[in-house]
């Protein structure tokens, strides 16, 4: 880079705008590290930081309505709500406004105060500095004091002072912005994406009133949850058409140092889904808030059964036939929340587990012991999980037995293990065709990485019984491969590789390959999914000699980039295009698909809210197309992963 730097524009920065580029240069460096990734998930969390700001401020009791606007392009918001407005007045220590110091200074948000938690929350929470940080254009309005303020920012830096638009009525913050293409590989908003996290936001906070207007596609919708996480419950027992095993449903809400709903209700359905979030995050793998709650359910169902000795005689009731067909929504607000996993989507704060496991369990036990009809339904669904698993336990135990450990106990011979023992940094690369699968032996790198071919089309696993699916011989050997078991034995502890790569062609043929790995991973190894660790590689489609230098591209978009960049001039160009990953050099995909310093890898993730049961549903029905399109746009591009 050049000493002199120069806008956009071409006009040269002034010395405080070099500092603010300076300031907010990580943030464009390593994205990831800010926004968890530059894939789908990513680019929608700009929406959400901007958001939560609005959130926040109603939570505060300032702000009754908010609105998101996705404008004709797709790929800009405006966010806007009728709050206090951001304060537009110089702030005395740093004097600068602090309109512009929230958008340009890391960490700076809404602790400004000291006193009030972020109520609503992002990922790390760091706000609108790294939206604008990653945004080509950003406008900030604000009206207050009887004034219109406005402040405009092109790629993180100012376009000049905050300057008053002119008189206006009423108070609120208006922040428009397009994500930048440089930083963003897709820079389209998904309106379904929005449109859940939009109504989860207005569940999680009861009577918050949200208006989505989509230009894409030139509609509106608003949303105002009255009951709260109570409405949540029952949508979610709708969508998963499941009968209640009972009428009207446990509520809970506590304020307090630690803020607490929880809404659940048992259905015939026979899985258990909860649904939990911290500050209003989505925690899908769960933490110490939803082991309270298991724990509490647990110990008042038990006291109330033990009370009225509803426990039939020779009947032992386990924790799970508890928590059978149970549907619930559990939602806390603590001040300090510490995540950890490899999503950061699981709450480390011990002292959540035993607030929620007192809250709920005094409360739940009581509300049991006042609706005397209710309990005796939930008593009876109860009784009906344990008689049926102890009816199911010996077959179960049997099919386990004979399909996993007896018949299968060593490796499929087609398997290239890495020589590594330690399971730290091991990747298993699931790769198509023996062909391809030889290429990828030759290039791996032995000690770290295996390789597992699969011969043609694995088997659609949706609709089959766990049975029918091991008899299939690719699919055997993958499970056998990976070491964890299936089914009732699923074991994610014994999985012999911290990652699975699925490496398939960059065409139809691949990504119907590569869909129905992932629809039988999320059928029947969903942990591995939610765990993080499945990752699809992304092989070249085609390479490009300009003059004595080479890029591989991915797609036709990265191509033409490439193209456009590199502006040749003069230079010869020549572009290969790859029939498959069968007629690769085996250096070639070394280079460009397996050498973790210059390969790209795009973990598979579940987005949540709402959302998360529509993804499933859609892997279950739709063409293998639209499922492959599905997962694209939910699959999160991983970068900078610690190897
Ligand atoms: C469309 C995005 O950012 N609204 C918003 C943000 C703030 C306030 C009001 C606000 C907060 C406070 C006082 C306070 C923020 N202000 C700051 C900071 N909508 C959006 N609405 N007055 C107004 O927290 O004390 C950070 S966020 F730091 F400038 F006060």
């Amino acid at each position: 880079m050049s000493s002199k730097k120069t806008d956009a524009k071409g006009g040269e920065y002034s010395a405080k705008d070099i500092t603010i580029l300076e300031g907010l240069d990580p943030v464009r460096k390593r994205p990831g590290m800010y926004i968890g990734g530059v894939g789908s998930q990513g680019l929608h969390h700009l929406v959400w930081e901007i958001l939560d700001n609005s959130i926040d401020e109603a939570m505060n009791g300032h702000a009754t309505e908010i609105r998101v606007t996705l404008h004709a392009d797709g790929r800009s918001v405006t966010v806007e709500d009728n709050g206090r407005g951001i304060p537009v007045d110089v702030h005395p220590k740093l004097k600068r406004t602090a309109l512009e110091i929230i958008f340009t200074t890391l960490h700076a948000g809404g602790k400004f105060e000291g006193q009030n938690y972020k109520t609503s929350g992002g990922l790390h929470g760091v706000g609108a500095s790294v939206v604008n940080a990653l945004s080509t254009k950003l406008r900030a309005r604000v009206k207050r004091d009887g004034s219109e303020w406005g402040l405009d920012f092109t790629r993180g830096v100012p376009d000049g002072p905050v300057k008053k638009i002119g008189p206006a009525k009423g108070t609120g913050t208006t922040v428009f912005f397009s994500p930048d293409p440089t930083i963003f590989p897709r820079t389209e908003f998904n309106p379904e994406t929005i449109t859940s996290r939009l109504e989860v936001a207005t569940f999680l906070h009861k009577g918050l009133k949200i208006e989505f207007v989509d230009e894409v596609q030139n509609r509106r919708e608003t949303f105002l949850h009255k009951n709260g996480i109570g409405d949540y419950v029952l949508r979610l027992q709708k969508d998963r058409n499941a009968k209640a095993a009972h009428e009207s449903f446990f509520f809970l809400e506590k304020d307090g140092e630690v803020g607490i709903q929880c809404a659940l209700l048992w259905t015939e359905s026979t899985d258990e889904y909860v649904k939990s979030f911290v500050n209003g995050i989505p925690t899908a793998s769960g933490g110490t808030h939803e082991n309270g709650f298991r724990a509490a359910l647990g110990k008042a169902v038990r006291n109330y059964m033990e009370t009225h000795k509803l426990t039939p005689r020779g009947l032992t009731i386990a924790a799970e036939d508890i928590r059978e067909g149970l549907v619930a929504v559990l939602s806390i607000f603590i001040p300090d929340p510490q995540f950890q996993g490899q999503t950061k989507d699981k709450l480390n704060n011990p002292e959540a587990q035993s607030v929620v496991d007192n809250a709920v369990r005094a409360t739940l036990e009581n509300w049991l012991h006042n609706n005397r009809t209710i309990a005796e339904q939930i008593v009876g669904r109860i009784i009906l999980s344990a008689r049926a698993r102890e009816a199911s336990r010996a077959a179960s135990a049997s099919i386990t037995r004979k399909s996993l450990t007896g018949a299968r106990l060593t490796l499929p011979g087609k398997l290239s293990d890495c020589t590594q023992t330690d399971r730290t940094n091991t990747e298993l690369f699931i790769v198509e065709g023996d062909s391809a699968g030889g290429s990828a032996k030759q290039g791996r790198d032995r000690t770290r990485q295996a390789i597992l071919p699969l011969r043609g089309k694995v088997l659609n696993t949706e609709s089959l019984s766990l049975g029918k699916v091991l008899e299939n011989r690719e699919i055997a050997d993958l499970i056998t491969a990976l070491g964890t078991g299936i089914g009732p034995s699923f074991d994610i502890s014994k999985l012999r590789y911290s990652r699975v790569v699925l490496l398939a062609d960059a065409d139809s043929d691949g990504h119907h390959i590569t869909t129905l790995l992932l629809t039988f991973f999320y059928r029947h190894m969903p942990e591995l999914i939610k765990q993080g660790r499945v990752y699809l590689a992304v092989p070249p489609l085609y390479r490009i000699d300009i003059g004595n230098d080479t890029y591989w591209a991915a797609d036709d978009q990265v191509r033409d980039a490439i193209l456009k960049e590199k502006k040749p001039d003069s230079k010869n160009v020549e572009i290969t295009r790859f029939k498959g990953l069968g007629e690769m050099m085996p250096k070639v995909l070394w280079d460009t698909t397996l050498n973790p310093r210059t390969r790209r890898l795009i973990r598979v993730d579940l987005d949540d809210g709402l959302e998360a049961d529509r993804v499933i549903a859609d892997l279950m029905g739709k063409d293998a197309s639209a499922r492959f399109q599905f997962i694209m746009e939910h699959a999160e591009r991983a970068e900078a992963l610690d190897v």
